[in-house]
């Protein structure tokens, strides 16, 4: 384990250089937003209906706001999740909408100019440290000389960080498809069938079936939109030979702790999930599913 810190203040943004000012905002979620491998910042403001965006800028350590926007038909965001989808980076936001049904809205990421990181095969990782003829004038400084071998490193590799990379511009656009959750339930975002496109286990609102309200929809490169379906008729080798679930419709808890772990050890990962009876909420049961080719 280990400790970053990176400069969330509550206070003034004045006041220390990198803070973000949260008396107006709140944190939703960090990932890295412009693909310069640094960590940025996702928050929200104040009405719960607008998410800003924090690019963390190497070269001054402090986060420039670099785009903000409204979530149509979102009343009040309660969480952001960041996956993939065919072409980029797309934002999965859960929301109460205008009608106080809670959907997943979806926000693709555009961005205009280029990135800063040289293509992987280019990327030669041996470390290879050694002096050269600058050294010696800042050899009294040690962190100078230690900033000299990770210089080295990142030129060797072809790696040049620069703020928020050449990218001049971010912005996200609206996905037109919109899931509708049983109300107050939170979706689950991951790569379900392992085909490194981000999927969504939720309790689907119009699921009517004897499956229950427990969905997958699993994202369709070709179509570009997610096929909604039962989570065991969709995911679940009815021939597998694996214990049946206690519940014929189950529901995902709220909240519920799904994940994606490797229990087997075969370097796929596997799903566990957290799910109740949605006659009696209070029988509650985890399940644990394993991944086969
Ligand atoms: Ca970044
Ligand atoms: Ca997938």
């Amino acid at each position: 384990m280990f400790e970053v810190d990176i400069g969330l203040g509550t206070g003034s943004a004045s006041t220390s250089p990198a803070s973000i000012d949260l008396q107006e905002q709140e944190l939703m979620q960090f990932a890295d937003i412009n693909a310069d491998m640094f960590t940025d910042i996702i928050t929200v403001d104040k009405s719960r209906q607008r998410l800003i965006i924090h690019i963390f800028d190497a070269t001054t350590s402090n986060y420039t706001q670099k785009t903000s926007f409204p979530v149509h038909d979102c009343r009040t965001i309660q969480n952001v999740a960041v996956g993939r989808s065919d072409r980029t980076l797309r934002l999965f936001i859960t929301c109460e909408d205008l009608a106080k049904k809670t959907i997943v809205k979806m926000y693709d990421r555009n961005m205009n100019g280029e990135l800063s990181q040289a293509p992987p095969e280019k990327r030669n990782l041996q470390l290879t440290p050694e002096k050269d003829e600058e050294s010696s004038s800042d050899a009294a400084d040690g962190g100078s000389a230690a900033k000299k071998i990770v210089d080295k490193i990142l030129k060797e590799n072809h790696i040049v960080f620069k703020a928020g990379g050449n990218i001049k511009s971010i912005y996200f656009q609206e996905v037109p498809q919109i899931l509708y959750l049983t109300k107050g339930s939170q979706p689950f975002v991951g790569d379900i069938n392992g085909d490194y496109y981000d999927d969504i286990i939720f309790n689907n609102m119009d699921a009517t079936g004897p499956g229950g309200k427990l969905n997958v929809a699993i994202f369709n490169p070709e179509t570009r939109k997610y096929d909604i379906g039962n989570f065991k008729d969709k995911m679940v080798d009815p021939n597998c030979g694996g214990l049946a679930s206690p519940l014929a419709a189950a529901e995902l808890t709220t909240p519920h702790s799904v994940s994606l772990v490797d229990f087997d050890g075969d370097c796929l990962s596997d799903l566990f999930l957290t799910v109740q009876d949605p006659e009696k909420p209070s029988r509650k049961y985890y399940e644990i599913y394993l991944r086969r080719e």
